[in-house]
């Protein structure tokens, strides 16, 4: 096996002192001294040391689990009070000691400044040593848990200082593990003589931490509003909890296919189609699929008749680009990476009743009814639109196609709709020296006729329909932010038609090499992907009476289901079921960044596959940290903690000890 360290890295302390342990057993361990930026681990975006490479070609990457292996392969034996000074290092020591350290090493702060942060958890120590009366934190002897708090607290204990003079025990049980051999060598290493100070390039690095007196990005209600329960909600509670499970009613007998039921509450759910050309991410996941599939799960536990569907977005300019990029057709990637996404979340246990995709003859069967129906009813107009077109590519250019001279400030590689250099918006043919980025050849202008769905004409529509739908329902502030702002801008004509081929082919004369704007048909997708799995489809999507409909999304897809979608639907007179409860999160970012699959930062639904942590883990800390009141970010070392204290310590507990009291 093989240990790698860094310089001025703080976990390389313990597991070095620890290490000594492991010499002479079992198998020949290599010490590798790495730079503080080096990416050991191939499926970590951040660089992360220490790293312990086993044997089996595994890693490890957290101090603790690396010391405790070390530990196990000496023969040591694990015992609760070990595990208990752990769980407190992870829960309550860490915080406090990296805001200490911060302040110490970044912000160059001094004194009671540094140790008010700490000070708590020292004393802590402190009396827990002088109560038993030994010099070690577990006993007698020596134990992991002293080698992991010595390792974390001796970069600010190394300054007398920071022992307050009442903590002789303390005092005395740092300098009895600090003169030991290994740990002199291990601070030799890794802080080369500089003391405290050869941490500070790396705890630069590190995303600020976040100081006791902040509040934690949390996703919970500004207003804390609570829920009241009815008397019989809680007298049911209180026999479910006297005679165990069997005093509930029995499940509901799982229906094939599951259509709605008269006089019963009928819940249909969906979560945003993700586009069909990228491996979804962590944020892709948090915003529509699990915040869905957890709803569904609640309203099939309240015996709801529920269905939960889903699918990919497979049509648009971004399949054909990737299709390209790849080498393949664009049904080959449709295929490829339907697949790659249906089985990334069956791993996080979505419990979907149906997982489609939108290229299917159903869509194209609803998407021109629905299209033929507003052409009749007068609500698609058509005008004539100038764009660039490729004679080489033969084919018109969508803006991510041409580059050219920014006709602002002469920035020589301006995209087609934005300069980067000078960011003003640009309309493609307006660039200077436009050249096709397939090709390099210069488009021509060419006008070309669109359809646009007349939403100006819906807008009274829309509005009476709002009106009796947002009071009372479950629509998310920001939603209904979203929708106000468009409104009280008015709406536009929307152009629903595209100069491409990948798309529902525009059934009407003089169109035959058009196809709908994505857009115009994605969320129809519901509709087909629905069509697909039962032929009695427009019971759950023709019956607003019945049918409560909930969608699930980032706040970038409101628009077209809160207002573009059910214009159409309202325009086509067809008794469609609209949305009841739109649902929208706010953005995941990734550490201090952004998520982002060019730059691959970030972590996506296979990677997290590859760590080794349990799908329930990752649900768990993912749902903890969901962006709904504004944006947040996923941070490892938050997983971490929030594992440790969250999950292990409250829950997992509060379980236990619920189990105990129940027998
Ligand atoms: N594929 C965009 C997105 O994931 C789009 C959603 C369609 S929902 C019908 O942001
Ligand atoms: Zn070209």
């Amino acid at each position: 096996m093989r240990l790698f360290v860094s310089e001025g890295a703080p976990g390389s302390l313990p597991v070095l002192a620890a290490a000594g342990r492991a010499r002479g057993r079992a198998t020949e361990l290599l010490i590798s001294t790495v730079g503080p930026e080096e990416c050991v681990v191939p499926f970590l975006t951040r660089p992360k040391v220490p790293v312990l490479q086993l044997d089996s070609g595994n890693y490890l990457f957290s101090t603790t689990a690396i010391c405790r292996y070390f530990f196990l392969l000496s023969g040591w034996e694990q015992d609760d009070l070990t595990n208990q000074w752990l769980e407190w290092e992870a829960t309550e020591l860490q915080p406090a000691l990296s805001a200490a350290l911060y302040y110490l090493i970044v912000q160059g702060k001094k004194g009671e400044d540094v140790l008010g942060l700490i000070r708590r958890a020292l004393t802590h120590i402190d009396h827990s040593l002088s109560r038993q009366n030994c010099p070690f934190l577990a006993g007698e002897t020596e134990s992991l848990a002293d080698i992991v708090l010595w390792g974390a607290l001796y970069p600010l204990l190394q300054d007398p200082a920071y022992i307050p003079e009442e903590l002789g025990a303390l005092r005395s049980w740092f300098q009895t593990l600090t003169t030991q051999e290994p740990c002199q060598r291990a601070v030799e290493t890794v802080l080369k003589q500089q003391g405290v100070l050869a941490l500070r390039s790396y705890l630069q690095k590190q995303p600020q931490p976040s100081l006791p007196e902040e509040r934690p990005v949390s996703n919970e209600p500004e207003e804390e509003e609570l829920a009241t329960l009815s008397e019989e909600e809680i007298a049911i509670a209180v026999t479910a909890w006297e005679k165990g499970l069997e005093s509930l009613p029995p499940f509901r007998p799982q229906q094939n296919p599951v259509l709605p039921v008269a006089g019963e509450r009928n819940v249909l759910i969906t979560s945003a189609l993700p586009y069909v050309n990228n491996v979804p991410h962590l944020g892709n996941i948090i915003g529509c699929v699990l915040s869905a599939d957890v709803f569904a799960r609640y309203s099939r536990l309240r015996q709801w008749n529920t269905l939960y569907l889903c699918g990919t977005d497979e049509y648009g300019t971004a399949t054909e680009t990737k299709a390209m990029e790849e080498g393949l057709t664009p049904q080959e990637i449709c295929d490829k990476y339907h697949t790659i996404h249906a089985d990334i979340y069956r791993w996080f246990n979505i419990s979907f009743d149906i997982f489609g995709r939108t290229t299917t003859p159903q869509q194209t069967k609803i998407t021109q009814d629905i299209f033929h129906r507003l052409m009749a009813r007068g609500f698609v107009l058509q005008d004539s639109v100038e764009q660039l077109r490729c004679e080489r590519c033969a084919r018109f250019l969508a803006d991510r196609f041409v580059e050219g001279v920014c006709p602002f400030c002469g920035y020589e590689e301006a995209r087609g709709d934005q300069c980067d250099k000078c960011g003003k918006l640009i309309n493609a043919i307006e660039l200077k020296k436009p050249q096709c980025k397939v090709c390099r050849s210069c488009p021509v202008v060419k006008s070309s006729q669109h359809l646009f769905l007349d939403l100006p004409k819906l807008e009274k529509r829309l509005e009476e329909w709002l009106g009796k739908t947002l009071p009372g329902s479950d629509w998310t502030p920001n939603a209904r932010f979203i929708i106000r702002s468009w409104l009280r801008d008015g709406l536009k004509p929307r152009c629903i038609t595209r100069d491409l081929k990948w798309g529902t082919p525009v059934p009407l004369k003089g169109f035959e090499d058009k196809v709908f704007y994505v857009w115009f048909d994605a969320t129809i997708g519901y509709l087909s992907i629905t069509a697909n799995y039962t032929d009695q489809w427009e019971q759950w999507w023709k019956n607003p009476e019945q049918v409560d409909l909930y969608q699930f999304m980032a706040k970038d897809n409101v628009p077209f289901h809160g207002l573009v979608f059910p214009c159409s639907a309202l325009g086509a007179e067809d008794n469609y079921t609209l949305v009841k409860h739109l649902i929208a999160t706010e953005y995941l970012n990734y550490e201090d960044g952004k998520f982002s699959k060019s730059r691959g930062v970030g972590v996506f639904g296979d990677m997290a596959q590859d760590t080794g942590i349990p799908a329930d883990i990752w649900r768990f800390y993912l749902l903890y940290i969901r962006p709904e009141g504004q944006d947040s970010a996923f941070s490892w070392t938050d997983m971490l903690l929030k594992n440790n204290s969250e999950l292990l310590n409250n829950l997992g507990n509060f379980i236990n000890r619920w189990e105990l009291v129940r027998g």
